[in-house]
C-alpha cells in the first residue's frame, strides 16, 4: 500500500481542482475519439443531486450515460449508469441528473456509446454540504397541526378501544371508565416515548449533518524579515477539525503537479499584482516560501491543496504587506523562491480608480477578440467574438492563441506539465477557481481514482493508509528525490499519460489551449493566463464582462 500511494504521489499529473464562488466542474476532452464537454453542478445538500451538462455532436453518437463512483467504494459498489437525455431543441447537449448519497470525491463516469466504439471518460467532484435548508415557518406550523391531530386521534381510539368494544351493562360502566383512562393514559405515555424518540433521532441527524458540513480551513498569513530576506508563512488552523479529523487531515495531502501547495497573491480591490508561489512544508500545518519584491498593500491569499482522497480545496486569508525591497516589474523576474514562481503586475480593474502601475513592463490587460503584446515579444489572442457577450452559467471553452514575434504559432512549452494554467476572479473577490486546459476538476484526483478503480475494484477503507505522520515523510522524500531532477525529466514524469494536441509541433493548431469554463455569475472578471515559451514563464492577463 504504502509503495502504490509513493508512486501515485511521483506519477500523477496533480493539479488542484480548487475554487472559491465557482462550484461548476467543468471538463474537456475526449471519450474514445469523440471530443466532449462536460459540467457538472454538484448540490449544496448531500445526499442531493448534480446535474450533468454533455456536450457533444457527431451522427455516430447513439447514446450516453452517467454514473456515480464514491472514492473509495470502487466500481462494484457503484449504482447503475442514467442515461443522459438529449434536450430538445438543442443538438448535441445531453443533460441528466446524479445522486450523491456521501460527503467526499465522487467521480461521475460519463459513458459514450457509439457506432465507432465510443469510450469512457471520469470527471472527479467534490460533494460537500455547503447550506442548511430551513424549512418554510407554513409549512412546519402545518405539520405540526397534523402531528397534534394524529396524537389526539391515536390516543382516543386506543382509550375507546379498550373500553368502548367491550358490551355494556351497567354495572361494568365504573369499571369501563376507569378502563378507558388508563388506555388513554398508557397510549400517551407510549406516544410520549415514541415522538421523544423520533426528536432524538432527528437531531441525532441534524446535529451530524452540521458537524459535517463543509467548512473551509482558515490559515494565519505572517511576513517575516529573516536575513535571507521576506518570508511569507502560511499556517493553517487544523484545531477545529473534530470531526472528519482523518479525512481532512493536513498530513494527507499529495502533490499536485509536484508541488505540494499552489499559492495566489492577489492585490485586493484594485486586482492589479498576482502572484503565483509554491510554498514549501515546514512542519504539518506550516508552509513557508521566499516572499517576491511585490508592491505593498493588502493581499486576497489562495492556497490549494490537495489531499491523498483526491478531495482539493482552496484555504483563503489575507495578508497586508508593508513597502519592501524595490518591485521588479519584469513580466517574468526571477524569482526568490521555487523556479516555477513568478509574478507580475498590471493595469488596475476597470472598477477601480486610475491605473496604480505604470511602467514599460505593466502589461495592460487583453479583451475578448484583442491580441495583446507581451514583453517577451510573443502575442496572446483571447479567440473570443467582441460582439457576443459571455453569459453567467454558460459553459465556454476559452480559447487562447499564443504566436511569436513573426506572428506565426509559438511553441509552448510545458509549465509544470501542462501547457497552461488559468486563474480566473470576479473584482470583488467572491469568485475564485484555477483552472487547466483540461477543465476545473482535479487531475490529482482522476488519476487517483482511476489507478484505484482499475488496481483495487474493491473497496479501500481510509484504515489502509499508513499514519500520518509517516504519510507525509514520505512525501516529503518523494518531493525532495523529484526537485533533485533536471527540468526535463519532470515534466516527463509530470505529463505521462497525458495527451496535449497543443504541444504537438505538427499540429496546426498547437498554439491555442483552451479553458472549460462557466462564470457563475454576472460581473466583472480578470483572468490570469500563465504558459512557458523559450524556457520563460510567459506571464498575462484578461478582462470579461459577463451578463446574466
Ligand atoms: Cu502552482
Amino acid at each position: 500500500m504504502r509503495k502504490y500511494l509513493l508512486v501515485l504521489a511521483v506519477l500523477c499529473p496533480l493539479i488542484g481542482f480548487a475554487h472559491i464562488g465557482s462550484p461548476g466542474v467543468t471538463f474537456e476532452g475526449n471519450a474514445g475519439a469523440h471530443p466532449l464537454m462536460v459540467l457538472i453542478n454538484p448540490p449544496q445538500v448531500i445526499p442531493g443531486t448534480a446535474s450533468v451538462d454533455i456536450y457533444m455532436e457527431g451522427a455516430k453518437i447513439q447514446s450516453i450515460y452517467a454514473k456515480p463512483v464514491y472514492w473509495y467504494a470502487g466500481t462494484q459498489g457503484t449504482p447503475q449508469a442514467d442515461e443522459m437525455i438529449p434536450v430538445p431543441g438543442e443538438p448535441g447537449h445531453y443533460r441528466g441528473n446524479i445522486w450523491l448519497m456521501d460527503n467526499g470525491t465522487w467521480a461521475i463516469e460519463v459513458e459514450v456509446k457509439a457506432t465507432d466504439g465510443g469510450g469512457k471518460v471520469m470527471v472527479p467532484v467534490m460533494a460537500v454540504s455547503t447550506v442548511t435548508r430551513k424549512m418554510d415557518p407554513s409549512l412546519g406550523w402545518t405539520l405540526l397541526g397534523l402531528a397534534a391531530l394524529l396524537v389526539g386521534l391515536m390516543i382516543t381510539i386506543i382509550g375507546a378501544s379498550v373500553s368502548d368494544s367491550v358490551a355494556i351493562s351497567a354495572r361494568d360502566a365504573i369499571e369501563l371508565k376507569r378502563k378507558r383512562w388508563t388506555g388513554i393514559v398508557v397510549s400517551a405515555a407510549l406516544l410520549a416515548v415514541a415522538l421523544y424518540g423520533g426528536k432524538s433521532w432527528w437531531d441525532n441527524w441534524a446535529g451530524r449533518y452540521q458537524r459535517y458540513m463543509y467548512r473551509p480551513f482558515k490559515a494565519t498569513t505572517a511576513i517575516n524579515e529573516t536575513a535571507g530576506g521576506r518570508q511569507l508563512s502560511f499556517t493553517i488552523d487544523t484545531t477545529r477539525l473534530n470531526y472528519l479529523a482523518f479525512t481532512r487531515n493536513i498530513n494527507y495531502v499529495i502533490p499536485d503537479h509536484g508541488k505540494l501547495m499552489h499559492m495566489f497573491l492577489v492585490r485586493s480591490g484594485s486586482m492589479d499584482v498576482f502572484a503565483h508561489l509554491h510554498p514549501t512544508r515546514k512542519d504539518s500545518v506550516t508552509f513557508t516560501t521566499p516572499l517576491p519584491p511585490l508592491p505593498a498593500g493588502q493581499y486576497l491569499v489562495f492556497a490549494d491543496v490537495t489531499r491523498v482522497s483526491g478531495f482539493s480545496e482552496t484555504i483563503p486569508d489575507t495578508v497586508e504587506i508593508a513597502d519592501g525591497p524595490a518591485v521588479n516589474a519584469a513580466l517574468t523576474p526571477d524569482m526568490p523562491g521555487d523556479a516555477d514562481d513568478t509574478y507580475f503586475l498590471t493595469n488596475a480593474i476597470a472598477r477601480t480608480a486610475s491605473p496604480l502601475n505604470t511602467g514599460p513592463n505593466v502589461l495592460v490587460c487583453g479583451k475578448p477578440g484583442v491580441r495583446l503584446l507581451l514583453s517577451d515579444g510573443s502575442m496572446l489572442t483571447w479567440e473570443h467574438d467582441p460582439a457576443s457577450k459571455l453569459e453567467a452559467n454558460a459553459l465556454y471553452s476559452l480559447k487562447f492563441n499564443l504566436q511569436d514575434e513573426a506572428g506565426k504559432p509559438a511553441v509552448i512549452e510545458p509549465y509544470m506539465g501542462m501547457p497552461g494554467h488559468a486563474v480566473i476572479m470576479k473584482d470583488d473577490g467572491s469568485v475564485y477557481i484555477h483552472l487547466h486546459p483540461v477543465g476545473s476538476y482535479s487531475m490529482a484526483s482522476q488519476q487517483a481514482m482511476k489507478d484505484r478503480f482499475e488496481k483495487h475494484a474493491g473497496r479501500i477503507e481510509p484504515k489502509d493508509l499508513p499514519r500520518s505522520a509517516a504519510f507525509r515523510d514520505s512525501i516529503d522524500q518523494v518531493i525532495a528525490k523529484f526537485n533533485a531532477l533536471a527540468p526535463a525529466q519532470r515534466d516527463t514524469i509530470l505529463m505521462a499519460g497525458m495527451q496535449h494536441p497543443t504541444l504537438d509541433p505538427n499540429h496546426p493548431e498547437h498554439s491555442v489551449i483552451s479553458f472549460p469554463y462557466a462564470f457563475p455569475s454576472a460581473g466583472h472578471y480578470r483572468i490570469w493566463i500563465q504558459m512557458k515559451r523559450n524556457g520563460k514563464i510567459v506571464n498575462s492577463a484578461f478582462d470579461a464582462e459577463v451578463v446574466e
